[in-house]
């Protein structure tokens, strides 16, 4: 089998988060935070270890800013509604996934303005559109790093000294980019880090997290959840106290055993490496492709600003019939469709029945690459 859907959740797991979870509820199973008892205190300590080594993976300063969450999006979502109130106003791309707009189209509803600036066909941003719709007096800005459809790199850095420029924070989904790009927090301006745990930094589903940078006031945040920590129990205010303010309720120790080893593992490796490896797949794949008569590639030519994940249709052919020819006959794994963000369907052309999506990852070789590309061949015959 050929797993290519990185881009949704990356697969298979390393042995050492493997390994880490089955430690976790055979030898650390309390809760954290809560009791005195040994079982207790050495889950409260792995979950400390996750979070110190995912601030170390980012070069975020300080660990108690990194916000542990279900998922990406509950971080997003967490990070919008604790910031945004009626009147203000939002900035957003023309690439965003349903994690983004989702939530943005209801504070919309709600009173919050939403400006949405466009991307050309490749996902590239219109940095003029951008800057037009950053009037002084804007809340926030916020994209993400990298497309999950067309893998397009959006410019991070500029879009920080854009919505800085204007007073305005910057929030960064690196969902597709965590693990995947080398990110360093201490220089890239980032004001709130949305990241997943379940794929490039190979962790179990269930993991993602918020980091909050230093422009960030956390006291002018209202929570969006409210609950138990075990700090402040006399209370029945949520604690003021980070990262209690954003945790309520009994976190997912057993994920977060295995988010630590995988962010870990993937720290030794070296993100720079696997940067390095995925770009000479990706450059393999797209130029493969490129001798299939009838099969249209999608995102940045240059190889530098896009990750991969690559987008693709055969003309004449439905996406799901492709999808499913390479799934049944030739066990390679891809995922067809919109992949939960129509905004960029709409942006390229694909709209309304998408692309057949092929994401490459830490496990992918040049093997895998080359029986993709004839396996296509075949199909389109
Ligand atoms: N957002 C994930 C994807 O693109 C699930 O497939």
């Amino acid at each position: 089998m050929i797993y290519l859907d990185y881009a949704a959740t990356s697969w298979p797991k390393p042995p050492a988060v493997i390994a880490a979870m089955a430690d976790f509820l055979e030898h650390a199973g309390g809760n954290p935070g809560r009791s005195g008892h040994r079982l207790s205190i050495a889950a409260g300590r792995v979950i400390n270890e996750a979070r110190e080594s995912v601030a170390a993976c980012f070069g975020a300063p300080d660990p108690l800013r990194v916000v542990f969450t279900p998922n990406v999006t509950y971080a997003l979502n967490i990070a919008l509604l604790a910031l945004l109130r009626p009147g203000d106003r939002v900035v957003t791309t023309g690439i965003e996934h349903n994690s983004v707009m989702r939530p943005l189209r209801a504070l919309e509803k709600a009173g919050v303005e939403l400006v949405v600036a466009p991307c050309g066909p490749d996902g590239s941003l219109d940095e003029a559109a951008l800057q037009r719709a950053l009037a002084p007096g804007a809340r926030l800005v916020v994209a993400n790093h990298a497309s999950n459809v067309i893998g397009t790199i959006l410019p991070a850095e500029r879009l920080a000294t854009a919505a800085h420029a204007v007073g305005a924070l910057f929030m960064l989904d690196a969902a597709q980019t965590a693990g995947v790009l080398p990110i360093d927090l201490s220089t890239l301006d980032v004001d709130l880090f949305a990241f997943t745990g379940h794929k490039g930094l190979h962790g179990p589903p269930g993991t993602g997290g918020l980091i909050l940078g230093e422009r960030v006031d956390v006291d002018e945040l209202q929570p969006v959840f409210a609950g138990g920590t075990g700090s402040r129990s006399e209370r029945e205010e949520q604690p003021e106290i980070m990262p209690d303010k954003f945790e309520a309720g009994t976190p997912n120790g057993v994920g977060l055993a295995g988010l630590g080893a995988g962010v870990r593992h993937i720290m030794a490796l070296g993100v720079a490496a696997i940067r390095e490896q995925e770009l000479g797949l990706t450059r393999l794949l797209c130029e493969g492709l490129a001798t299939i008569p009838g099969v249209r590639v999608y995102g940045p030519a240059d190889r530098e600003r896009r990750t991969a994940t690559v987008s693709i249709i055969v003309e004449g052919r439905s996406v799901s019939e492709i999808g499913y020819l390479l799934d049944e006959e030739h066990d390679i794994l891809t995922r067809v469709g919109l992949h939960c963000s129509p905004a960029t369907h709409r942006t390229i052309g694909t709209a309304p029945d998408g692309t057949v999506r092929l994401a490459l990852g830490l496990a992918t070789t040049r093997e895998d690459i080359l029986i993709t590309i004839e396996a296509l061949r075949d199909i389109v015959g």
